[in-house]
C-alpha cells in the first residue's frame, strides 16, 4: 500500500453484532415479522406511529444491556493514536463507538439517543421512550420522532463524508452488507479518488467486488488485527 495518512472507516450493524445487537439482514433481521425497510419510513411513522416509536424505544432501551466489543475498542484506540486524518462514518444508531471512546466520528443514519421534532426540527439528546412520551420542549407540539434517517430521507453530513472520501488514502468498510445507499457506494467513490479499499466482514457483501481486498471473519478478531497492522507499517 502507498503511504497512508488519511483514513475513512465505514461501519455497519455487523460491528455491533458481537455486542449482542441484532443486525438487519441476518436471520434475526426482522422486527415482529416486519422488515426494517417497512418500519423505517416516513409513511410508516404517519400510518403506524406507535409501532415505529416502539421499534426505536425497544432498541434505545436495549443499549443499557450491551457493551462495546474489541472491534469498537480497537477503532477508538486508533482514533486516539492515529497522527493523520481519520473519520469513522457509522451507519449504526447505537452509541457503542462513543462508549469505546471514539471521537472523530459521525452517525450518518442518526442516533437512538437523539430525538427530532417533526414540527420544528429541533434535535436533542433523548434517553427515554417516545410512546406516550413528551411533547417538544421547543415548540410544545406532540411531534417527537426518533432522530433516525428513514428510507427516502437524506443521510446526515453527506458533504463532510464526500470530502473525506475524496481525500482518503485508505477506505475500510466493517460489518456492512452493502445493501443500502448512499453508504454502499462509498467504496466506489473512494476507489475512484485513488484510495486503497479494504473490507472486513463476516461474509462477502454486495459490494465485495469493489474492494482491493476483502477479509472474512468476525469484527472482534479482524479489526484489532488490522489496527495492529496499520500502526506497525
Ligand atoms: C436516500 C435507520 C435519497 C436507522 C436505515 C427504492 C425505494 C426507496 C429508496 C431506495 C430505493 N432504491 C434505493 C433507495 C435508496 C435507499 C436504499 O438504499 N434502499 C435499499 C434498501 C435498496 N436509501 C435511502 O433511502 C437513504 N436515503 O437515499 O436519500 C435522498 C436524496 C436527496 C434528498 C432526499 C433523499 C437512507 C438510507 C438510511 C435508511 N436507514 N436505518 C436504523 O433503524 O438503524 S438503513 C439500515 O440498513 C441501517 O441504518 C443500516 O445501517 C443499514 C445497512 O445495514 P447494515 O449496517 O449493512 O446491516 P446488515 O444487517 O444489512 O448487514 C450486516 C453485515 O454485517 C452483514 O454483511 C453481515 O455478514 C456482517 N456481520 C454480521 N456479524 C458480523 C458481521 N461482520 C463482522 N463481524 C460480525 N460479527
Ligand atoms: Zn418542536
Amino acid at each position: 500500500m502507498a503511504d497512508i495518512e488519511r483514513i475513512v472507516i465505514l461501519t455497519g450493524a455487523g460491528i455491533s453484532a458481537e455486542s449482542g445487537l441484532a443486525t438487519f439482514r441476518g436471520a434475526d433481521g426482522l422486527w415482529e415479522g416486519r422488515r426494517v425497510e417497512e418500519i423505517c419510513t416516513p409513511v410508516a411513522l404517519l400510518q403506524d406511529r406507535e409501532l415505529v416509536l416502539d421499534f426505536y424505544d425497544q432498541r434505545r432501551l436495549a443499549l443499557a444491556e450491551v457493551e462495546p466489543n474489541a472491534a469498537h475498542r480497537a477503532l477508538a484506540w486508533l482514533d486516539a493514536h492515529w497522527p493523520g486524518e481519520l473519520l469513522i462514518v457509522t451507519q449504526n444508531v447505537d452509541d457503542l463507538h462513543e462508549r469505546a471512546g471514539a471521537t472523530r466520528m459521525l452517525h450518518m443514519h442518526g442516533e437512538l439517543l437523539s430525538a427530532l421534532c417533526g414540527a420544528c426540527g429541533t434535535r436533542g439528546g433523548f434517553a427515554g421512550t417516545m410512546v406516550g412520551g413528551p411533547r417538544c420542549a421547543a415548540c410544545g407540539q406532540d411531534a417527537m420522532r426518533p432522530d433516525i434517517v428513514f428510507f427516502g430521507e437524506m443521510p446526515y453530513e453527506m458533504e463532510r463524508i464526500e470530502a473525506a472520501l475524496m481525500a482518503a488514502d485508505l477506505f475500510v468498510s466493517i460489518g456492512t452488507s452493502g445493501a443500502v445507499y448512499p453508504a454502499a457506494g462509498f467504496v466506489q467513490s473512494a476507489r475512484h479518488a485513488g484510495a486503497d479499499t479494504l473490507e472486513l466482514n463476516l461474509e462477502p457483501s454486495a459490494g465485495s467486488g469493489f474492494f482491493h481486498e476483502t477479509r472474512i471473519g468476525p469484527a472482534s478478531l479482524l479489526v484489532p488485527a488490522w489496527v495492529d497492522e496499520i500502526v506497525a507499517r
